[in-house]
């Protein structure tokens, strides 16, 4: 029976090959439609809390993959050669920068080299991780068909960008668009198939570079207009313009508008990174993305912006930050959620040591936080935790924070993300 078959008739076995926050709920989703899924890591820990059913991604409950794992739909291991036992692999690892901000395309190219020995004819293979255009195609096929298999007769290889957004109430792998294009006509069906197996919508696109670009546009749309907020909160500051309220004003436009917001820098693992993957490959087509580049400029400068922000406050309390007490308040890199990622909180809290404050902070959801290999104490958030401190510097907005008690204790808050919206007077600084 051919691969198109095993897919439809749900007998295919299924490979995922990195169970992170990406890897992990696409595996659960493929078991939930009656696949047999074999999860692959280099993590033997991670191998371990798949196996005995234990989920460490807030996405996935524990029940369902325990649940999956008992059905013996999901088993994890650590053994990249059992892929040869599936008809299908789905590539979700990480794509970071290196030290000068360039890709590091090392865990795709070792995740595809670590399945190539093993992969056999009639197979189909996709690559998820967020990677600029070209990647499937220059890289990862040649690694694929150095066993001699080739992509478009023996092998299927397209390329389908993870939208996975953590913690989002809303969307998570199921309901959320998928995109996909293929190497070849037969790459793209093929995954079509397979994708319409277990999520809603399947969006095919003509091949893997529109759907690698895809994802960058995305996401360099989210970064670029970001900082236009971060320029424009930086002008409307000295306009003695409170941007907040103007941006606000401007979401009552019902079309042809898209709020965002300005910040204390970006965090996570998509948008500080990904516009910089597609301004890396534009300049081997001697173009350059003035627009990417300039958005990274404002982005990466919005800590320095906020120390500064913050020696002013206190200076209108003739308070110097050196010797000063500061308590930073949601360190994650968004609100609602654990991940410290790249969060700003880390250049924040460093450029603060830096100038000799003393810094404590309060997250509910991050149980502890270095920064340089140093743990940054953590108190509650009381009464008395806030009076203690010469200035409270909000960070992330969590939901759950009780912005009425710092209102009421603090002697001066820096608030970077208009949290405190509610609570106007001298005290209360809106970035
Ligand atoms: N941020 C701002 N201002 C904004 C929006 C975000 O400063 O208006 C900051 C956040 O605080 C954070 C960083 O930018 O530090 C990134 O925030 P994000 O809302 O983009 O959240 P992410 O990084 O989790 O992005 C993910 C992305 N999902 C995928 O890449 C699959 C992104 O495409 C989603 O649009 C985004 O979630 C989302 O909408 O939540």
């Amino acid at each position: 029976m051919g691969l198109k078959e095993r897919i439809e008739d749900g007998s295919a076995v299924l490979t995922v090959v990195g169970l992170g926050y990406v890897g992990l709920p696409l595996a659960v989703e493929m078991a939930k439609a009656g696949h047999r899924v074999l999860g692959i890591d280099i993590s033997a820990e991670k191998v371990g809390l798949v196996n005995e059913g234990t989920s460490y991604i807030p996405d996935v409950p524990t029940d369902e993959l325990a649940r999956l794992v008992s059905d013996g739909l999901i088993e994890a291991t650590t053994d990249f050669s059992r892929v040869g036992e599936t008809d299908a692999v789905a590539i979700c690892v990480p794509t970071p920068l290196n030290e000068t901000k360039e890709p590091d395309t090392t865990f795709m190219e070792s995740a595809a080299a670590a399945i190539a020995p093993h992969l056999h004819p009639q197979m189909l293979v996709t690559l998820e991780s967020t990677t600029y255009p070209g990647t499937t195609e220059e890289i990862i096929q040649p690694i694929l068909e150095s066993g001699g298999l080739k992509v478009g007769t023996d092998l299927y290889l397209a390329f389908s960008p993870e939208r996975v957004d953590p913690g989002n109430p809303v969307y998570q792998t199921r309901n959320t668009p998928k995109v996909i294009g293929g190497v070849t006509p037969a790459c793209t069906e093929h995954a079509l198939a397979l994708y319409g197996r277990y999520i809603d919508t399947v969006v095919p696109v003509s091949s893997t570079r529109a759907a690698e670009m895809t994802k960058l546009l995305e996401n360099t749309f989210r970064g670029v207009n970001i900082a236009l907020m971060n320029e424009l909160l930086m002008l409307s500051e000295r306009m003695d313009i409170n941007l907040w309220e103007v941006i606000e004003a401007a979401k009552t436009k019902p079309f042809g508008y898209m709020p965002f917001y300005p910040g204390p820098g970006l965090g996570g693992h998509c948008i500080p990174i990904d516009p910089f993957y597609l301004s890396w490959k534009a300049k081997q087509y001697d173009f350059r993305t003035e627009f990417i580049d300039l958005s990274g400029r404002i982005n990466e400068n919005m800590p320095y912006y906020v120390v500064q922000r913050l020696m002013d406050a206190m200076n209108r309390q003739r308070k110097a930050l050196a010797g000063s007490k500061v308590l930073v308040l949601g360190v994650a890199y968004k609100a609602d959620i654990d991940d410290m990622r790249e969060s700003p909180a880390i250049r924040i809290v460093e450029l603060l040591q830096d100038k000799e404050a003393e810094v404590v902070y309060h997250d509910p959801y991050v149980p502890r936080f270095s920064v340089k290999g140093a743990e940054i104490p953590k108190v509650d958030l009381t009464a008395g935790t806030i009076t203690a401190a010469d200035v409270v510097l909000i960070i992330t907005a969590h939901k759950n924070l009780d912005y009425a008690l710092v209102a009421e204790n603090a002697a001066l808050v820096l608030d970077t993300r208009n949290a405190m919206w509610q609570f106007d007077g001298p005290k209360v600084v809106r970035l």
